[in-house]
């Protein structure tokens, strides 16, 4: 007997290896205890609707696909810098302003002086604004703190977000984001502090689900990056990594070498860092908002992605620097057009690929029985328009662990 069943709807399963995107066309959904029960065409049903339900719905000839997940996002920060997007519209590089005290430094002293209070209402809504469009999982990282009590109670609101709103909330530690003013000149020692003290402070609090690193020219070096992830091992934590965003700085190949869970940006990642991740199993994560914003040239490797049989995710990063982004749909509509992604591929990303970057594929992504009854519904001809309508929100419904929210 399942609690809900769902019929009158196309569904995009987003299985793969099935039909595009997995689709059954007049199909049924059968979920019980906040789980997918039964899936499949609805003449297949293993009964009549009735006798097979508490309650039968009708999505009333909706597309229905897995709940959306966001596998990358700086959520909780205070304030914003829309200043610098002035400056860098008048001329300046992003490293520019970095190295003049602006960027992600300028975050943090926002953030450091934010109240609790102040961060979760801000941050919540910008949630709103994602969960509006069917996000129903998502990763909140650290990483405007850098110092111990700010990176915790970023971390505290993050997973306090979870707890109040109907969303999956996973976060990440990302203490290794850039190297605040009280350690100008000493990234070692800096490193240490993150290695040896904040981060097996978030680890023993139960605050963190993984462990992120900025490993970049104007961030950290990849044998910094390893005192990170060493740390991480040591914690039992997976890691993931901003990788060669900005430069081939051996991103991809360390983030391979340590099977993090992915690698994310990558436009300048090479064809040997890439196999490595194939081989892994390290989801690459394409984040085109960035991209789009800060005005990039240099495309991902996509085809190589393919090639290598490396699973694409896409995400927001949602952030107030480089990708000030509250829309999912848009980041695919931005995936296709710049990285020319099929809108199968961009679905996939924040999907079946999406809850793979976060440890999640066993359990969320798809709609298939066993897994989590989080679904989105579309008032869409077809599960295409999603990456196609630019600005427009289709989504008419939402149903998050079998509940609908
Ligand atoms: N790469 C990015 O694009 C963001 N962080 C990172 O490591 C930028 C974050 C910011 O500019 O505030
Ligand atoms: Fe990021």
């Amino acid at each position: 007997m399942y609690d809900t069943l769902w019929l009158n709807a196309n569904l995009a399963t987003m299985r793969s290896g099935a039909a595009p995107y997995g689709a059954i066309h007049d199909g049924a959904i059968g979920i019980a205890g906040g789980k997918i029960a039964w899936v499949g065409a609805r003449a297949e049903l293993p009964g009549e609707a009735e006798k097979l339900a508490q309650e039968v719905c009708d999505a009333e000839r909706a597309w229905i696909t897995p709940g959306l997940v966001d596998c990358h996002t700086h959520l909780v920060y205070a304030g914003n810098r829309a200043n610098e997007f002035e400056m860098r519209l008048g001329g300046a590089t992003y490293e520019d302003i970095a190295r003049a005290g602006g960027g992600i430094v300028s975050t943090v002293r926002k953030t450091r002086d934010a109240s609790d209070i102040e961060l979760a209402t801000t941050a919540a809504a910008r949630l709103k604004r994602l969960m509006d469009e069917g996000v129903t999982t998502i990763e909140i990282k650290s990483g405007y703190g850098l110092d111990m009590d700010t990176e915790l109670r970023m971390l505290r609101v993050a997973r306090m977000l979870g707890s109040t709103a109907p969303v999956t909330v996973k976060t990440t530690f990302l203490g290794a984001h850039a190297l605040p003013e009280e350690y100008k000149g000493r990234p070692d020692a800096y490193i240490d502090f993150v290695a040896d003290e904040v981060l097996p402070a978030a680890a023993q609090a139960g605050l963190a689900d993984a462990v992120d690193a900025f490993c970049e020219v104007i961030g950290f070096t990849p044998a910094q990056t390893i005192r990170v992830f060493d740390a991480a091992g040591a914690h039992g934590l997976p890691v993931k990594l901003h990788a060669d965003q900005r430069s081939d700085f051996g991103g991809a190949a360390l983030a391979a070498r340590y099977k993090a869970l992915s690698a994310d940006h990558l436009e300048f990642a090479g064809e040997p860092g890439i196999a490595a991740m194939g081989k892994a199993g390290t989801v690459g994560v394409l984040l085109p908002g960035a991209f789009y914003f800060l005005r990039e040239k240099q495309l991902p490797p996509v085809d190589a992605m393919r090639r290598h049989g490396v699973p694409i995710a896409l995400a927001t990063d949602s952030n107030p620097g480089s990708s000030p982004l509250l829309s999912i749909l848009l980041a695919m509509n931005l995936a296709c057009t710049l990285f020319r992604l099929t809108p199968e591929e961009a679905l996939a990303g924040i999907t079946r690929n999406g809850a793979k970057a976060l440890g999640m594929g066993g359990t969320h992504g798809t709609i298939e029985a066993g897994k989590a009854a989080d679904l989105a519904f579309w008032q869409v001809g077809s599960p295409g328009e999603l990456a196609y309508a630019m600005g427009a929100n289709p989504c008419v419904k939402v149903v998050r662990a079998g509940e609908a929210s």
